[in-house]
């Protein structure tokens, strides 16, 4: 029997975008594995992308589309044809539009998938003709993305091999072991070869582990750590003063707020001994070049960009912007920039009435968007219900019974158990694509591999339909997936010379295509794309915007009162980055990565654990005012003091009913509406049940150990 080999790209929210192939025989896939000549990919996958085709064949996948036939989350659905569940939807929608206006229809989404096609373009183009409320997504990195740009005028960042001319790599709130895998062993050579690589995170991650130090700041702090080390390298004179005076606006103001940021105080503040922010100031100058390397996770608190700036500050302090292997290592989405009006078709449509921060999904669900108040919610490629913070109120939101909600899923998650009509989606390998990155600059064509399992279709022929239906009888509403490309890729080409030479014909030929970049290394050319074109220190645009116009330090603290009988002094901070076996939910839900994860778990500190009677594979319950979880005590010195960690993505409903997100905070950060997951206080206490299973009574960390 004959087999086809299908070339296509991991869809999933990872800065590695690996190419993928897939052995079909007979229109089922048989093999799944890594591309062996993409160059960052290099012929492996991640733990948990590798058992990709237990996703695709899941029995659990949703083949038909239902209707909810009793209460709101009450699990009971009759199977509808695609035609009446089409009719009900625009019928709804248009009494809608006639009594409400369309603005009461809000589409969500977010990382489900990150194709141009089925995520970028599906974002845009139906909601704008509609005139929908726009959705403003700044769920991950909002706050890092506004920061980085308004500092250094553009995302740009060194290829995961670059490392190897570093000397000094500083991963700070990042771990690249779960969270960029590729980078990996791009930093062990640079190791191997005499590099030093310090940590700085609250946890011992993966990433830690060989790492030459760890820091283990308290949460929030790090904006004070990164202007107590600039105060530390400027007072010692290790500082490049002619650099800063060509390069930077704002040094003489930014010099002089450093006067306030004393080792002494800053110890106090990150909870760090004085002599390690010394010695990190000393080591930060002196060995060259050094690259500081961050993601999302250090963002994702109430003053998320400020910390942000802060740190982006330091390479230019020290004069390393532009120089092989030092500098930031953030991401490189901003070469290129798909063309936002082949994207959206905007000026076709009417202006957006109005935008809801997906942040406050449950508070905007429940009444604090109004005139028109949300009737309508349109869910796909996201899970709001296991991954927006505050999920009590979310799930209240959903509860709504005036609210008509549609989920596009391929699965029943949590928030697809809400629904009033459930979509059946297909996965990566059957539908058609185009995926840059955002850790690298390789452009990958996603072709598909198998025909659509039962009766799932994609994003974009789901709202071809849905348009149709509508009467928006626009030809861009209705073009094949391969048509969007063409336009998308044209449009963006004729302006933009990185995409020189890179066709759709050439991209289907399944092999991943590069940017050409000039200059290669970020920022080589000393040319920063911000209004003055250097490194905005001072930004006179965060200035307009109401903003601190320097890098600076404020307390990050959730406000949230303690609940009744906890006291104030007993708070923790708890911290929810990623798992290292799902993406977000997605993949929480196959048996093999479950396996891996083990149940949820809580990591605390045995001081802490000692203090709260916790014992390890307790059942402890996880609360404060907004809600709480139940999940397994593991007591490990891998947390600091003070620091209860727990990972983002399970699933409610696979437990009692709660995960990690009922406990966070849907207050906004302080830079682009960005999510404060991490701004988060609970209190912990035993639950007189125990955990049976001895074997699980392991750190995450220690299971790859
Ligand atoms: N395996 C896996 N990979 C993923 C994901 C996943 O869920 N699982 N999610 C993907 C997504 S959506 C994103 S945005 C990226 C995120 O990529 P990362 O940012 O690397 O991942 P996070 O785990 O969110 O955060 C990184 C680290 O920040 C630390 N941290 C939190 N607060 C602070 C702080 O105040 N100071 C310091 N110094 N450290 C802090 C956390 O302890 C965590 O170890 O990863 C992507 N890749
Ligand atoms: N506590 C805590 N929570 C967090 C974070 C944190 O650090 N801490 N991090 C946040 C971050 S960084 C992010 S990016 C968000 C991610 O939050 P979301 O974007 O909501 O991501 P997921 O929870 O993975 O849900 C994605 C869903 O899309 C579905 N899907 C996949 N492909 C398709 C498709 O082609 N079509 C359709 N219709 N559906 C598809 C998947 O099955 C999955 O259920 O989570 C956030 N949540
Ligand atoms: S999740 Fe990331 S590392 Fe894993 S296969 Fe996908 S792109 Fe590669
Ligand atoms: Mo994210």
């Amino acid at each position: 029997m004959s087999s086809d080999l299908i070339h296509g790209a991991c869809p999933h929210d990872c800065p590695d975008t690996c190419g993928i192939i897939s052995e079909v025989e007979n229109g089922r896939a048989v093999n799944f594995y890594a591309d062996p000549n993409h160059p960052v990919t290099q012929g492996w996958l991640c733990a948990k992308v590798r058992p990709y085709l237990e996703r695709v064949y899941h029995p659990d996948r949703l083949t038909h589309p239902l209707r909810r036939v009793g209460p709101k989350g009450g699990g009971q659905w009759a199977r509808i044809t695609w035609d009446e569940a089409i009719a009900e939807i625009a019928a709804r929608w248009q009494a809608i539009r006639v009594e409400s206006g369309a603005a009461a229809i809000l589409p969500y989404s977010y990382s489900g998938t990150l194709g141009l096609v089925q995520m970028t373009v599906c974002n845009a183009r139906l909601w704008n003709r509609l005139g929908a409320s726009h959705l403003q997504r700044s769920i991950c990195g909002a706050a890092a993305e506004f920061a980085v740009e308004s500092t250094l005028g553009a995302r740009h960042s060194p290829a995961y091999e670059d490392v190897a001319q570093s000397r000094l790599i500083i991963l700070w709130g990042h771990n690249p072991a779960s969270t960029a895998p590729h980078f990996m062993p791009a930093l062990r050579r640079a190791q191997r070869a005499g590099a030093e690589t310090i940590v700085i995170d609250p946890r011992r991650t993966l990433s830690a582990h060989g790492a030459s130090l760890h820091l283990a700041p308290l949460p929030g702090t790090d904006g004070a750590l990164a202007l107590g080390l600039a105060h530390i390298i400027v007072q010692e004179n290790r500082h490049d003063e002619a650099w800063l005076q060509a390069n930077t606006v704002g040094w003489p103001q930014f010099k002089a707020r450093l006067a306030d940021y004393q080792p002494a105080r800053v110890a106090q503040v990150t909870g760090l001994a004085e002599s390690a922010i010394v010695d990190l100031a000393r080591r930060y100058a002196s060995v060259r070049p050094g690259l500081i390397k961050i993601a999302d996770g250090l963002n994702r608190h109430r003053n998320g960009g400020q910390t942000v700036r802060a740190v982006c500050a330091l390479p230019a302090i020290t004069g390393q912007y532009g120089a092989a292997g030092g500098g930031l290592a953030y991401s490189t989405s901003g070469y290129l920039r798909w063309d936002s009006e082949a994207v959206s078709h905007a000026a076709d449509c009417p202006p957006a009435p109005r935008s809801v921060n997906m942040n406050r999904l449950g508070a905007a669900l429940l009444g604090e968007i109004n005139d028109p108040p949300i009737r309508s919610l349109y869910v796909y490629g996201a899970n709001p219900a296991a991954s927006a913070p505050n999920a009590g109120a979310i799930v209240a939101g959903l509860q709504r019974s005036d609210l008509f909600t549609v989920v596009h899923e391929l699965f029943m998650t949590d928030t697809a158990a809400y629904a009033d009509i459930v979509l059946p989606a297909t996965s990566q390998l059957e539908h058609t694509d185009l995926h840059k990155a955002y850790g690298h600059t390789y452009l990958q064509y996603n072709r598909p591999a198998i025909p659509p399992l039962g009766e799932s279709k994609s994003n974009w022929d789901v709202m071809r339909l849905l348009a149709q239906a509508l009467g928006l009888d626009d030809p861009w509403l209705q073009q094949g997936a391969d048509e969007v490309i063409e336009e998308v890729l044209t449009a963006t080409a004729n302006r933009l010379p990185a995409l020189h030479g890179i066709t759709l014909a050439r991209l289907q030929e399944g092999r991943p295509l590069p940017l050409t970049l000039s200059p290669a290394a970020p920022f080589a050319d000393l040319n920063f794309p911000t209004p003055s074109g250097k490194v905005e220190l001072f930004s006179q645009s965060l200035a307009d915007l109401g903003l601190d116009p320097l890098p600076g330090f404020v307390h990050d603290d959730d406000t949230a009162p303690a609940p009744d009988g906890c006291a104030e002094a007993d708070a923790l901070q708890l911290v929810s980055g990623a798992a290292h076996h799902f993406v977000s939910s997605s993949l929480a839900n196959l048996e093999s990565l479950l396996a891996l994860e083990k149940s949820p778990f809580l990591e605390i500190h045995p001081l802490d654990a000692a203090a709260r009677q916790i014992a390890q594979g307790d059942r402890v319950i996880v609360e404060n005012r907004r809600g709480r979880c139940t999940l397994r005590a593991v007591v490990t010195g891998a947390v600091r003091p003070g620091v209860v960690v727990s990972p983002k993505g399970r699933w409610s409903r696979q437990g009692d009913g709660h995960n990690v997100n009922w406990t966070t905070s849907d207050a906004l950060g302080d830079m682009a509406g960005q999510s404060t997951f991490h701004s988060n206080r609970v209190w912990v206490r035993s639950d007189s049940r125990q955990v049976p299973a001895p074997a699980e009574q392991q750190s995450m960390e220690d299971q790859h150990a």
